[in-house]
């Protein structure tokens, strides 16, 4: 892959895929060297070193609003440390522009057969390529200086590292786990012969998070996303703080805790369990369900 230099230079902008202003987070799609790539731009939070010279690296004031004991202006304001962060997906599949497209989202009941019937299918279209990121970090070829953790047991094994999402901040922590094993695919695999990886990817990460940043283990949230965007398991580790943190919401955050519980109460829960999802339309699994519920009225 080129560096990310390159390709910001040679990015030739398309269109906007999404723009939440509340989090100020865009997503562009553009090309390079006629493939497509995403660009993600994050404004980042200030830092403990920026706050206190904010006022006098205020420049360029304009929309001056004054009343009374209240005033309001829009602003540049030059920071000692970098104030966005920039995400690249180059080359970008039809898939991931349609995860980042700007889309209306649904609801969906995953019963046992409609996995059986729809979601499995697609898992099986997947093309494999799709999780190379992932054994890179298993194998050591990417992101290893960044590994916090690795435990190699084939069976109980895995690697905790950054999720490409954490800004490195303690109230926003989010690592990412990433199982050895390459046999499960989502929470619909998990049964008791995995309780002993979950447990030991509980107990290793909030040990971490503890004597890396005092967080405890009450103060941290883990969990699972079903459906996941890669069907190679993985657990996510947020801090409770990070209210609003990517991925938390209910329809698409299992935590793990629950995970475990259910697995020691009923062996065969996630087999047996209707698992709802949220996807946006254009995603192919919405296409299939939609479709699936389209032949079934054309029926009555
Ligand atoms: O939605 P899902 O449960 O599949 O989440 C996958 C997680 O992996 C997300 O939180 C992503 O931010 C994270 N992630 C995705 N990629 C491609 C990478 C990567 O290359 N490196 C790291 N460290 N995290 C990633």
């Amino acid at each position: 892959m080129s560096s990310i230099d390159t390709i910001l230079q040679e990015f030739r902008f398309e269109r906007v895929l999404s723009h939440d202003t509340r989090t100020k987070l865009l997503f562009v799609l553009g090309q390079i060297n006629g493939e497509n790539c995403i660009l993600s731009f994050e404004k980042s939070q200030y830092t403990d070193e920026d706050i206190p010279q904010l006022a006098c690296q205020t420049h360029g004031l304009t929309d001056i609003t004054q009343n009374d004991i209240y005033g309001w202006a829009s602003a540049r304001i030059t920071t000692v440390n970098p104030d966005t962060r920039v995400k690249i997906i180059y080359p970008a599949t039809d898939l991931h522009i349609r995860k980042y497209e700007q889309q209306a989202r649904f609801l969906i009941q995953e019963t046992p057969e409609l996995f059986k019937m729809i979601t499995w299918p697609y898992i099986q279209s997947l093309d494999p390529s799709r999780i190379q990121w992932v054994y890179n970090i298993l194998e050591g070829k990417s992101e290893a200086e960044r590994v916090i953790y690795r435990d190699t047991d084939p069976k109980t094994g895995f690697v905790i590292l950054p999720d490409m999402k954490w800004d490195g901040s303690k109230e926003s922590l989010y690592w990412v786990v990433i199982a050895a094993r390459d046999d499960i695919y989502s929470l619909r695999s998990l049964t008791p012969d995995h309780l002993d990886l979950l447990k030991n990817i509980r107990q290793r990460a909030c040990q971490l998070a503890e004597e890396k940043f005092g967080l405890k283990q009450k103060q941290l949230r883990l969990f699972v996303h079903y459906q996941p965007s890669y069907y190679h398991f993985h657990v996510h580790v947020t801090a409770v703080s990070f209210a609003d943190a990517p991925g938390v919401v209910a329809g698409q955050a299992h935590l793990l805790d629950t995970v475990i519980d259910n697995l020691q109460l009923m062996a065969d829960y996630y087999q047996r369990a209707t698992l709802p999802f949220v996807v946006g339309e254009r995603h192919p699994l919405c296409i299939a369900y939609q479709a699936q519920e389209d032949g079934i009225e054309r029926q009555e």
